[in-house]
């Protein structure tokens, strides 16, 4: 299985972060986390990019906050699909980095997920994946089914709560 290449801008984002790893992980899904930044080391970013493909990664993930550029300078670097994640930092709630990260111009597309939305970073990358891995679709069908249970039991609680009263 091809690999999912995780970058975060600076150490102070992989609280956020570790939420995307640790569901990759419950899919065994293979991944490989760095710290590049897209202003502090450029470089460092730029390469992990231009070489994921050849180096067996098939999505990467980008996550930072603030003036969040990291996502676009990715993509601009690679055809592998980027799924962006805008951090919220201390001031402005996050919305400094979803604007930086989603309003990309044509051309250059990053897939930005919500606000500290690691969890579905991580989800649509098991998804590009199982495009042609029948075994982790069928993972992710069995999450899907496990969820809808866990959101059932939850409703049929509640109704047995209200028809008490
Ligand atoms: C961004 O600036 C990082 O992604 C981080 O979210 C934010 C603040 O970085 P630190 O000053 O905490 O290293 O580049």
């Amino acid at each position: 299985m091809r690999k999912v290449g995780i970058i975060m801008g600076s150490d102070s984002d992989l609280p956020i972060v570790k939420k995307a790893i640790d569901t990759l992980a419950s899919f065994g899904i293979p991944y490989e986390v760095h710290i590049y930044s897209a202003h502090r080391t450029p470089v460092e970013a730029r390469d992990f990019a231009v070489n994921a493909r050849a180096n067996g990664f098939g999505a990467i993930i980008a996550a930072a906050g603030m003036a969040a550029h990291l996502a676009g300078a990715i993509a601009a670097n690679t055809t592998l699909p980027v799924i962006g994640i805008p951090c919220k930092s201390t001031t402005l709630d996050g919305i400094d980095a979803l604007l930086s990260t989603v309003q990309m111009p044509s051309g250059i597309p990053v897939a930005t997920v919500a606000i500290n939305g690691a969890v579905n970073a991580a989800l649509i990358c098991a998804q590009i994946l199982a495009v042609e891995d029948a075994e982790l679709a069928k993972k992710l069908d069995d999450k899907r089914a496990k969820d809808a249970a866990a959101v059932l039991e939850k409703d049929a609680r509640l109704q047995a709560e209200l028809n008490a009263q």
